[in-house]
């Protein structure tokens, strides 16, 4: 029979929470991308082996919200940690661990179950200067392993995936074996369109930018998509567009090749822009992205 239980990643926006999961479940099931605040809602990235289910909960990274979206976003990681049988939390080794991760152990540690500090991206830390950051964290209440990993090169992932083995305390199958994640296709299709504007655009733009998927259909052996990006004030429009186009048609490149990847077949990608005041504190808005109850 197998060990099974839920696991949290939690941790500061940015630290590579997504990226961890990705590298514990082998697949792409959550976005990545260098801004922070990439992940807005809790995403399952489940494994499964001869001898255990681990059902990794990605979370969005800590913020201090700022409108109705910041606030689902808050209420979803507060969720992710109910109920869950250990507790991740990432620390970005580069960085350096300051008070803001210090709290964050505190927070966690109350809630009275196993709590393992990951500390990630060690291929871009010199040892010299991470000795010293690691060292912060001895004598802290409540930790109960630390593991130092690259989950952008894999580095340290099966140690920690096989040391989180012992914490599982369930014995039933939650998914099926070959499942990899809760979401539909559906929603990753968006969520791939999101991405792609998260790398292409510089500046803030990109957070106040929501994806709506209008049609995905599979007809004559391709999927025909069509998906809408909602931006929140006019003038992020042209800056979505581009000049004579450049960045929308750009995003929808990226966005159809990674899509192509993920559903296995041709897509045909067709990109709209909509302006809608304010989404994030619209409460039908967010209802139709998604971000008001569970969008699966
Ligand atoms: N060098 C290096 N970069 C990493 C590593 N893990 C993540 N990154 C990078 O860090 C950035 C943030 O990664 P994410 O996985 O999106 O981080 P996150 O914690 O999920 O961020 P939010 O969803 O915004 O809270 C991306 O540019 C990643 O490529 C790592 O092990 N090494
Ligand atoms: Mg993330």
């Amino acid at each position: 029979m197998r060990k099974t239980g839920f696991i949290a990643v939690v941790g500061m926006a940015n630290a590579g929470k997504s990226t961890l999961v990705n590298s514990l479940v082998k697949q792409k099931v959550s976005i990545v991308s260098p801004k922070p605040q990439t992940t807005r809602e809790s995403i399952l990235g489940i494994w499964t082996d001869d001898d255990s289910q681990m059902v990794f909960v990605d979370t969005p990274g800590f913020l201090h919200s700022r409108n109705a979206l910041g606030d689902y976003m808050l209420k979803s990681i507060d969720n992710a940690v109910a109920d869950v049988d250990c507790i991740l939390v990432v620390i970005d080794g580069h960085d350096g661990i300051d008070d803001r991760e210090l709290a964050q152990i505190e927070r966690y540690r109350k809630r009275n179950v196993p709590l393992l500090v990951v500390v990630n991206k060690t291929d871009i830390c010199q040892p010299a200067k991470l000795m010293p950051e690691l060292a912060k964290l001895n004598g802290v209440e409540g930790i109960a392993e630390v593991y130092c990993v690259s989950a952008k090169r894999n580095k340290g992932i099966d140690e920690l995936k096989q040391a989180l083995k012992k914490y599982l305390t369930g014995s039933e199958m939650y998914f099926d074996e070959d499942d990899v994640t809760d979401k539909s296709q559906r929603f990753e299709v968006s969520e791939i369109i999101r991405e792609k504007v998260l790398l292409a655009c510089e500046n803030e733009i990109p957070h106040g930018v929501g994806v709506a998927i209008n049609k995905m259909q599979f007809e004559q052996n391709a999927w025909d998509i069509d998906a809408t990006l909602i931006v929140e004030k006019a003038s992020h429009k042209p800056i979505i567009l581009g000049k004579h186009g450049a960045m929308i048609k750009s995003i929808g490149i990226h966005a159809r090749e990674s899509i192509e990847r993920l559903l296995e077949a041709k897509v045909f990608l067709t990109l709209w822009i909509k302006v809608k005041e304010d989404w994030r504190n619209n409460p039908s808005m967010l209802n139709e992205l998604g971000y008001s109850s569970r969008k699966k």
